[in-house]
């Protein structure tokens, strides 16, 4: 994965190096990093707990480690963890409506933007599921990953995010 460059990164690799003393600069570079045996993206850090358990559990078990349930800020984030996902477990992300009904919040109280998402198509569809989970379902030939409102004391796999940690 670190080895996948991107246009756009390529680009802004190639503008910096010309960009004189902005930042950029060696002296001003920082690392971010991620504590071991968590994976590594742009700007945070991913674990995925070996057990399975009901949100609120999920919830707990994150917090314990310093971390939050995944937090959903883009599109490209969701495709991200994704691919790192198996096809037929369902995992617990940081998405909720306890509070009232189908007013969805982020654990992290970050706004809630429905374009950042990705839903399954019919989802949210049940006013009795209040805790969201990213799954994969066989909907055509391909198959999608996807958004749900299910039930909350179902146990099932979660995602924890935490910042990175720059130096
Ligand atoms: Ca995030
Ligand atoms: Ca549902």
């Amino acid at each position: 994965m670190a080895s996948e460059i991107t246009y756009a990164e390529v680009k802004f690799k190639n503008e910096s190096k010309t960009s004189g003393a902005n930042p950029g600069s060696p002296a001003e570079k920082m690392w971010g990093c991620c504590p071991e045996h968590w994976m590594d993206s742009n700007t945070s850090c991913y674990f995925i707990p070996a057990e399975s358990k009901t949100w609120t559990d999920s919830k707990k078990k994150c917090t314990e480690m310093g971390a939050h349930l995944l937090v959903i800020n883009s599109r490209e984030e969701q495709q991200f963890i994704s691919k790192t996902l198996k096809k037929y477990t369902a995992y617990y992300v940081g998405l909720s409506d306890l509070e009232r009904k189908n007013h969805w919040q982020w654990i992290d109280q970050s706004p809630y933007d429905e374009n950042a998402v990705s839903w399954h198509s019919g989802e949210p569809n049940d006013s009795n599921e209040h805790c969201v989970l990213l799954n994969y379902r066989n909907s055509n030939q391909d198959g999608v990953w996807g958004l749900n409102d299910a039930n909350c004391e179902i146990p099932q796999s979660s995602i924890c995010e935490t910042m990175k940690l720059y130096l």
